[in-house]
């Protein structure tokens, strides 16, 4: 069983300190770029709580936050914290993580001559684009649910299902807030592209439906063709909550994957 393997080496076998002060002026001067670049993009068309995110925990201060800093101001609101990373991490220690209300964050930040492409998430994928919302309670119950349910999944052979709630909602997910689209995933919030593309109203979106979230693919390697739009992040957290996922995974057996 993959999950008790890679326990056996300890997820935080994983996590490796930050160590802040090697960042360089340069990877500062990244960082601030991109959140200048970004929080213009994003004025307003960003969920309230994501806004509200960046405010409580001081991410509107220059340069890469430092992360015992950060912490000392996102644990005490939901009980999260963020820890450093080398890159990706393999699926269960990832879900193992969440599940213990712990976030890993890429150790490094990419260059300014590659703003654009990320090959793996980096610092200001992961602060920027995930972080904030960790300052919600019902998202950073979501989130502490997604690590749980990644654990079960893994153990039901179904880690592709329950890969697809976490990328269709907390990576790509768009929410419909007071009548209006607002951007709710990180790997829009994170990214020039994809929120300019995720906001333009040419592609598709089909409204957040568990059982069809989860049989529809997604793309990992390009931008997304359409994208799931939450309607009720409390609403989505309940039906998840209350879902039997195994039961649902055995009834999805041998369906063909939907696309959006
Ligand atoms: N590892 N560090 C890191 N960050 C991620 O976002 C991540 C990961 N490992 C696995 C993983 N994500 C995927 O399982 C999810 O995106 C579904
Ligand atoms: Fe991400």
């Amino acid at each position: 069983m993959l999950t008790t393997q890679l326990l056996d080496r300890g997820t935080d076998g994983w996590t490796i300190p930050q160590r802040w002060a090697r960042f360089t002026a340069e990877d500062h001067r990244v960082w601030d770029l991109l959140f200048a670049r970004q929080t213009k993009l994003l004025a307003g068309r960003a969920v309230v709580a994501f806004d509200a995110g960046i405010d409580a925990l001081g991410l509107d201060a220059p340069g890469i936050p430092d992360f015992t800093r950060l912490n000392a101001r996102l644990f005490p609101r939901t009980g999260w914290s963020v820890v450093s990373v080398p890159g990706l991490i393999p699926d269960a220690a990832f879900f193992d993580l969440l599940s213990r209300r712990v976030f890993p964050a890429g150790n490094f930040i990419r260059s300014a001559d590659s703003l654009d492409y990320l090959e793996e998430p980096d610092v200001f994928h992961d602060v920027f684009g995930h972080v904030p919302l960790l300052a919600d309670p019902k998202v950073a119950d979501f989130m502490a649910l997604l690590g749980r349910l990644g654990l079960e999944a893994i153990d039901h052979d179904a880690l592709h299902r329950l890969s697809r709630l976490y990328w269709h909602t907390v990576e790509f997910g768009l929410a419909r807030e007071g009548g209006e689209m607002k951007v709710f995933g990180a790997g829009i919030a994170s990214s020039f592209g994809e929120t300019k593309r995720a906001l333009g109203a040419a592609l598709p979106r089909q409204s957040f439906y568990l059982e069809r979230v989860m049989r529809t693919a997604y793309r990992s390697d390009a931008m997304q063709p359409g994208y799931v739009v939450i309607e009720d992040v409390a609403a989505m957290l309940g039906e998840v909550s209350g879902a039997d996922l195994p039961a649902l995974y055995r009834r999805m057996e041998g369906e063909a994957d939907l696309e959006i």
